[in-house]
């Protein structure tokens, strides 16, 4: 069975985005048609400075969110990445197959290190590579992700490829991304051409999972858009990235097209519209909150679940490894 691997960083809380750029994925992968390997990527997120007890947290808060969104600890391996030190070994492995000019023409990397490049860490620079691990370790050949991934999974079928090369072996398999469905970049309410980030500054600029239905209604209300109606058809929502956004998220939520958004709102006004979408979202994510509640009151287990999770992901990541060492020409005992 063709596996899939994917991961949430746990650098803050769990966003809209995150939830319908991949979570809402992952869990309907999960089946008889694929292995499903999902990971809380906390070797990821100290790239940037985190607060050790705030990541603690969020890696509960993170894999409480996936748990609570319907992805099923047996029938999927859920884990968090620093209790498999494999995924460590092999990204130092890629770190000397990969070339500094791949990682600098990232655009993620350029724009998280801005002007200021030289002040990053290294483990930013090299993030990519440590993504490049955490998929061909498990020999993954689907990786469902956001837009905002893509380039990063391209970039793992460039160091499986030189690895292939280099060492004269097929080994590693040259990975898919797969982006398929709508809203699969969802903006930042504030500003459309910014991406929705647990990150970002201001907590007006996202929905957050735990959010409570008077927020949620709050940060729809005051989103920024523009003060033209909704179109009738999606041509008419080029050149308007926040109303484009807000039909996007709503078609996501509802499981239809941005088309026939809009066809259940003709001609609309925000006045009309951004209460509806309020009231889509509160629906879809209030279940998804309350039993993230549940979960997260509870650490004990869902440390429990993801020590579990990493054990099974050991067994499947170490002949990969091993057999990775052995090409590469370490010996071994
Ligand atoms: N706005 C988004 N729209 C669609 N998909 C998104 N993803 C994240 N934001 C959006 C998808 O969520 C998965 C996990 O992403 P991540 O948490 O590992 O990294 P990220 O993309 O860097 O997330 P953030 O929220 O922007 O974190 P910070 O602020 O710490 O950098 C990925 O599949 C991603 O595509």
């Amino acid at each position: 069975t063709p596996r899939v691997f994917s991961g949430i960083k746990p650098s803050g809380g769990l966003t809209l985005g995150n939830y319908l750029g991949a979570i809402k994925r992952w869990v309907d992968m999960q089946g008889p048609e694929f292995e499903t390997i999902y990971c809380v990527v906390d070797l990821h997120a100290i790239t940037v400075w985190q607060d050790p007890a705030e990541l603690r947290a969020a890696t509960r808060e993170v894999a409480a969110g996936m748990l609570a969104s319907g992805i099923d600890p047996e029938r999927s391996v859920l884990f968090n990445q620093s209790q498999v030190s494999q995924h460590s070994e092999l990204a130092w492995i890629f770190n000397c197959v990969a070339r500094m000019g791949w990682m600098n023409r990232m655009t993620q990397w350029k724009e998280k290190a801005g002007k200021n490049a030289e002040a990053q860490s290294l483990g930013l620079f090299a993030y990519p590579s440590l993504m490049a691990a955490d998929i061909l370790l498990y020999h993954a050949t689907h990786v469902p992700v956001g837009e905002d991934q893509k380039q990063h999974v391209e970039l793992t079928r460039d160091i499986a490829a030189k690895f292939n090369h280099d060492y004269k072996v097929d080994f590693f398999p040259i990975t898919e991304p797969v982006i398929e469905g709508p809203a699969m970049r969802v903006m930042n309410l504030r500003d459309g051409t910014r991406k929705m980030s647990k990150s970002g500054e201001s907590d007006m600029e996202r929905i957050n999972m735990t959010d409570d239905a008077d927020t949620i209604a709050r940060k729809f209300q005051k989103a920024r858009t523009d003060a033209s109606p909704l179109p009738e058809i999606v041509d008419g929502l080029e050149g308007r990235p926040e109303a484009r956004n807000l039909v996007e998220i709503y078609a996501s939520l509802a499981d239809i097209t941005p088309a026939e958004v809009l066809a259940r709102f003709p001609g609309a006004g925000w006045g009309t519209f951004k209460p509806a979408l309020a009231e889509l979202a509160v629906e879809k994510l209030a279940p998804i909150s309350r039993e993230m509640k549940r979960l997260t009151s509870d650490p004990a287990e869902i440390d429990r679940l993801l020590a579990r999770g990493a054990e099974r992901a050991r067994e499947l990541a170490q002949p990969i490894l091993d057999r990775t060492l052995d090409i590469v020409g370490m010996v071994r005992g």
